[in-house]
């Protein structure tokens, strides 16, 4: 898949290949200093999230191994990650002590939005999910995202209430 050129629209893209100047790539303790707060406070309130902390952070995901996949787009020119989605892995008891895919954090920076850099993030994050075995994937989205998002074969679940208590 990596080196697989799919259809984007016309534009030949691919992991290897996501265009010119971009790279893709995990995210990095030094991805602070590329914007990546930035990028997601484009996505929801990310608060005072000062270096330290974003490496603390970082850090703490990195000792639970496969876990937390981050994968980002680096604009190597202006070296900014302009682009980001996070695939978290829980692992269960049930289905056979199965795992479980949640799609998190999924933003392109506002000025790349229509190069289907989302698209292939979103493709990345859903073909990983299920090379690493995970019997389901599932993301919470705004009304405006459900057609997106139903692109890479996610659906609403008739019967399955998604259900939030916010502190
Ligand atoms: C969206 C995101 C979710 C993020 C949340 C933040 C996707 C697919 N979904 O639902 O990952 O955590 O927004 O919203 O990217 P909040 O600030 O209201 O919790």
């Amino acid at each position: 898949f990596t080196n697989a050129l799919s259809d984007y629209g016309g534009a030949k893209m691919s992991p290897a290949h996501p265009g010119e100047n971009l790279t893709m790539r995990s995210l990095r303790r030094g991805d602070f200093d590329r914007g990546y707060t930035e990028l997601l406070s484009q996505l929801a309130v990310v608060g005072n999230v000062t270096r330290e902390v974003f490496q603390s952070r970082f850090d703490s995901m990195a000792r639970c191994p496969n876990t937390y996949f981050t994968i980002v787009l680096e604009d190597t020119v202006a070296k900014k990650v302009v682009g980001a989605v996070t695939l978290v892995v829980e692992q269960k008891f049930i289905h056979t002590a199965a795992l479980r895919g949640r799609v998190e954090d999924v933003v392109t920076h506002r000025d790349r939005r229509g190069q289907n850099l989302g698209k292939l993030l979103l493709d990345t994050a859903t073909i990983l999910g299920r090379h690493l075995g995970c019997y389901k994937l599932s993301l919470e989205c705004k009304d405006s995202l459900v057609a997106f998002y139903r692109q890479f074969g996610y659906q609403t679940d008739a019967g399955n209430n998604y259900m939030i208590q916010r502190f």
